[in-house]
């Protein structure tokens, strides 16, 4: 075992254990091809290290939103310009001990959130700074040339201009589209594209959150899920919100392996809007199922303050990280905040 996994790390790298009985529950400590030590727990299960470790705040994206670098054409329409680098050799610790090598768009998983009014012109300059062939593939509509799916963007600065009108207007994943499919998207070549309508959205607190799985061990399954790739981080770092406030959740499942997900909100129901193609919500519950790339547009408002759970309601996979706290504050600024319940 030790032997096989010194190899599997590769022939530079050192292992230290503290003794053999004692091996698999003390600190172990590791030298990377880089010189970077890393001392760790958790069980080492990728053999790539590089001095690159992906930071990456799960609280910073969800209300991120990027609307690229605006000209306008002569012909009146807006240009919106965005460059994209893919790398896939960057390490995260996803969990504590865990270290995951994550393939990332601009260096996170997921990707920059991708933002425009249907119609404006998208324009993105994509560079492969991987050391395999990568693409983009937006879902909504374009020209086949533009689909992600056919040109080769070779590894080590291949370049390749994305080039499209933005719609229809709603919210829609975005991926790699290289074979093998599933190992491109696992390790987080995606992200979130959301085309807003010309008359926009009632205004709101907005939030991003991808559901995904982290296949850490390579078996084709899930080891954990999250909103937004930390296991349980909203639910140690509960999602500041306010009483008598819209909030609006664009939502993209892009959990592999498991044919669905789901989302449950506690003490609440919301409008959802598939795919937020239409204006008008079509259910109004609180419960989804998405398949893999399903996405909505999720919007409620709390009255009462306090903590509210939000998560999966296949318990397997809130267990495993997909879990998270709305801490709904006390609106003082409203009108309605000023009564007083159960007094
Ligand atoms: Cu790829």
């Amino acid at each position: 075992m030790i032997l096989l996994l010194s190899v599997a790390i590769g022939i530079s790298a050192i292992v230290i254990f503290p003794n053999f009985s004692e091996a698999q529950s003390e600190l172990k400590t590791f030298v990377t091809h880089s010189g970077k030590i890393i001392r760790t727990t958790g069980e080492i299960i990728d053999p790539l290290y590089t001095v690159s470790t992906v930071e990456f705040d799960p609280m910073d994206y969800l209300r991120e939103f990027n609307y690229g670098q605006v000209s306008k054409l002569p012909d009146g329409i807006i240009l919106r310009e965005f460059t994209i680098i893919a790398e896939d050799d960057k390490i995260m610790e996803v969990s504590p001990g865990v270290f995951y090598n994550v393939w990332t768009y601009n260096g996170t998983v997921p990707g920059p959130t991708i933002r425009a009014t249907e119609g404006d012109l998208l324009r993105i300059n994509f560079i492969n700074n991987g050391s395999k062939e990568h693409t983009i593939h937006f879902h909504g509509i374009h020209p086949a040339g533009m689909d992600g799916v056919f040109e080769s963007i070779g590894s080590g600065g291949g370049k390749f201009v994305y080039e499209f009108e933005a719609g229809p207007v709603g919210v829609h994943p975005y991926h790699c589209h290289v074979m093998p499919l599933e190992e491109h998207i696992v390790h987080g070549l995606y992200g979130v594209f959301i085309v807003d309508p010309k008359e926009g959205r009632e205004p709101a607190d907005e939030m991003v959150m991808v559901l995904n799985g982290l296949d850490t061990d390579f078996d084709t399954e899930n080891n954990f899920y999250a909103a937004n790739t930390i296991p349980f981080y909203y639910q140690h770092h509960p999602i500041q919100i306010n009483t008598n406030e819209l909030i609006r959740i664009y939502v993209v499942n892009m959990v592999e392996f498991d044919p669905i997900n789901n989302f449950h909100l506690h003490g609440n129901l919301y409008n959802y809007y598939p795919t937020g193609t239409d204006l008008v919500p079509s259910f109004y519950t609180d419960m989804i199922t998405l398949s893999q790339t399903e996405r909505g547009i999720m919007e409620f408002e709390y009255t009462y303050p306090g903590k509210y759970l939000f998560h999966a309601h296949k318990v397997e996979f809130s267990e495993k990280g997909w879990v998270g706290i709305f801490l709904v504050n006390d609106n003082v600024e409203s009108d309605e905040s000023d009564e007083e319940y159960g007094s």
